[in-house]
């Protein structure tokens, strides 16, 4: 029987065109900017995202850390959401390898900063204070859900960070599922920010990569950080040409995962005993149950093939490319078996 893996969107196998376009690249090497794949991907994804230039990375881990250092100083603080992925998946690469230090202010469940917060968290000057060097947002967040974070409160914080004449970074590894799910180009919720990473290798299906876009002076900055964390890479074009097929060819399919992480919502809200935390707005879907531990129904589903992660204080399901309709409700039907044979 088939895997259900549904542990993220990460997981994602490159389609059969994909592939191909990845076998017949056009290389060079990418450190001397050489290569002329890579090339191309950098200039649509900034085209894309509305901005001028953009860098091509390893992931969204080296695309946040390398927008992070690009912005700020050794010893800055840079403001972020309490639930934002920056603060809890970076292994703590911004303390340990940036010397900045994060300060959070509460995420709603909607994944908006508390602009109040934000206001209060922004450092005066002061020999006392470390200084404030950067926002960061979230879109879709993750741990809130997958929530889509609307135009107006990105809005919002940029007018904010205008106000103490700081740079705001779009965490937007799945900014284009927040796109998608508010039927509006990318680049309207990316022209609020001055960087915007966005994933390939989740939702887009690519193997391996990430993309920071900026302007030209951010994306020169960009490139010697990039180098210093190790992500000068050479013949990257076989990265690069999944990353130019994703962006012409999987960006609208986005739809249809959103679309079966509703179907997986319905098929587990129905189930006595299971909550959704909270009801789905991207391909994210959170759940709790009173009655089990989490990482025993984890485990139990997953020897009925079903793979999901604790995420967040909650079980998180993910719908993507690969995953159809009748796999979604398959989902749902074993946790209803597993929870209703114990209940
Ligand atoms: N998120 C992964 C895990 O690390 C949790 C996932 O399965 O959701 N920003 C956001 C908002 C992310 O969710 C992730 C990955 C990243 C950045 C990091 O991307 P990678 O994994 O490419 O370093």
């Amino acid at each position: 029987m088939k895997t259900v893996d549904l542990r993220s969107d990460t997981v994602t196998l490159p389609p059969p065109e994909m592939r191909k376009a990845i076998a017949e690249a056009e290389l060079g090497d990418d450190v001397f900017g050489d290569d002329p794949t890579v090339n191309r991907l950098e200039a649509l994804a900034a085209e894309v995202m509305g901005k001028e230039a953009s860098v091509l990375t390893t992931s969204g881990t080296q695309s946040n850390l390398t927008a992070m250092l690009s912005h700020c100083q050794r010893g800055d603080e840079v403001i972020v959401g309490d639930e934002s992925h920056i603060l809890h998946h970076m292994a703590g690469g911004p303390f340990a390898l940036g010397g900045l230090g994060l300060r959070t202010v509460p995420n709603d469940e909607q994944g908006r900063l508390d602009l109040d917060a934000v206001r209060r968290a922004v450092r005066s000057q002061d020999v006392h204070f470390p200084p404030t060097g950067l926002i960061c947002v979230e879109n879709t967040q993750n741990h809130c859900g997958g929530s889509v974070v609307g135009e107006e409160h990105m809005a919002a914080v940029r007018a904010l960070a205008d106000e103490h004449g700081l740079p705001l970074h779009l965490d937007g590894a799945r900014l284009f599922n927040a796109a998608i799910a508010l039927g509006l180009p990318a680049s309207q919720l990316a022209r609020h920010a001055d960087s915007v990473a966005f994933s390939l290798c989740k939702g887009l299906a690519c193997p391996i990569g990430s993309v920071l876009c900026g302007s030209h002076e951010f994306i020169r900055r960009a490139r010697r950080y990039r180098k210093m964390l190790g992500g000068g890479m050479r013949q990257a074009g076989i990265i690069a040409a999944a990353g130019v097929y994703a962006l012409e060819n999987m960006v609208e399919r986005l739809a249809e995962d959103h679309e079966n992480a509703r179907v997986l919502a319905d098929g587990l809200s129905a189930i006595p005993g299971i909550t959704l935390a909270p009801p789905p707005q991207s391909n994210l879907v959170f759940f709790t149950t009173q009655r089990w531990d989490f990482g025993e129904l984890v485990r139990r589903l997953s020897e009925r093939g079903v793979l999901c992660l604790v995420e967040g204080g909650r079980i998180r399901m993910v719908t993507h490319y690969g995953i159809e309709r009748e796999d979604v409700e398959r989902a749902a039907a074993e946790v209803r078996s597993i929870v209703s044979a114990e209940a």
